[in-house]
């Protein structure tokens, strides 16, 4: 390395000064999707984010999902994937595929890479210690043609309905970064299938989270002219959904970006997941590279 590369690597480390010291001790819960997965190189920018976070003093806490990769174990087992309202119509088969392929492969995958940077991570779902409990999701949904609201049966699909801190609280004080899965038990013994989204948005909201980072494949929230919107606020959010600005998969995003900050969360980020080291150039830089949604 040459004399002037190593007085840029100085500068922009000094520049991330102040944002180490706003976010110290602060929870920061980055949401990496299952689209964002796959690449080996990126995969291990991210880890390396993540542990560079918790080096810094922030307290980030992962939550995973996995979509396409439970999608192709469904396929080998012969099992075909069926969505409704973009939720995964899960069976009780298919719940312990799901389970298998969230809290054991991805999780250790992404646990493995973390350990990799020399940092401690430990994977957990919502069963253990007791953290996270769901119930059956009671969704709906309007048939375009009739306007009639219909109830799905999405079989195991399960809504956040209670989180308890006490093992996240812990782990904040400690070495260890959670890596988590959509996972999670009801209080009647069944094991319940949980978009990692919504998921995350609870875990987020139940810490009063600083900021939950939506690892995306888009670059944020784009206006009229197919220009990143730097920052909105809710009610700014719902206007652009009324007007259209906002449409197709970003409505539900956008969405669980406001319930996450109806339930506490100070700032959710929609980001580009493919972007490498997405995380430290949206935590440590003034500006950042996705949309930040605040209340
Ligand atoms: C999701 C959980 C995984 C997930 C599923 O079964 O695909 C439901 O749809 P991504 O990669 O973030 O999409 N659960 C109920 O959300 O993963």
């Amino acid at each position: 390395m040459n004399e002037s590369e190593s007085e840029i690597q100085a500068r922009l480390l000094a520049q991330a000064l102040p944002f180490m010291q706003r976010y110290e001790n602060k929870t920061i819960v980055v949401k990496y999707g299952g689209h964002a997965m796959g690449n080996p190189e990126l995969g291990k920018a991210f880890a390396s984010d993540i542990a560079l976070l918790k080096q810094s003093g922030v307290n980030p806490i992962v939550v995973h999902g996995g979509g396409p990769q439970i999608g192709a174990m469904l396929n080998k087992m012969g099992i075909e994937s069926k969505f409704e309202g973009g939720l995964r119509v899960t069976d009780q088969k298919t719940v312990e595929i799901v389970e298998m392929v969230l809290a054991g492969s991805i999780n250790k995958e992404i646990v493995a890479l973390i350990n990799q940077t020399g940092e401690w991570a430990i994977g957990l779902c919502g069963k253990d210690g007791n953290m996270v409990f769901a119930e059956k999701a009671r969704k709906t949904i309007k048939d375009p043609d009739s306007n009639i609201e219909r109830v799905l049966d999405l079989g195991f699909v399960g809504e956040v309905v209670e989180v308890d801190r006490t093992l996240l609280d812990l782990l904040a004080r400690s070495e260890m970064i959670p890596v988590i899965a959509p996972v999670a038990p009801g209080r009647d013994g069944a094991t319940y299938n949980i978009n990692a989204d919504t998921f995350a948005g609870a875990i987020a909201g139940a810490l009063n989270a600083t900021r939950l980072l939506f690892l995306t494949d888009v670059p944020g929230v784009l206006d009229k002219n197919g220009q990143l919107i730097k920052e909105l606020s809710v009610a700014e959010a719902h206007a652009l959904i009324a007007d259209g600005t906002i449409s197709g998969g970003m409505i539900p995003k956008v969405e669980t970006c406001i319930d996450a900050i109806k339930a506490g969360v100070q700032g959710v980020v929609i980001l580009n997941g493919k972007t490498a080291h997405s995380v430290l150039l949206e935590i440590f830089t003034e500006h950042g590279i996705g949309t930040l949604i605040v209340p």
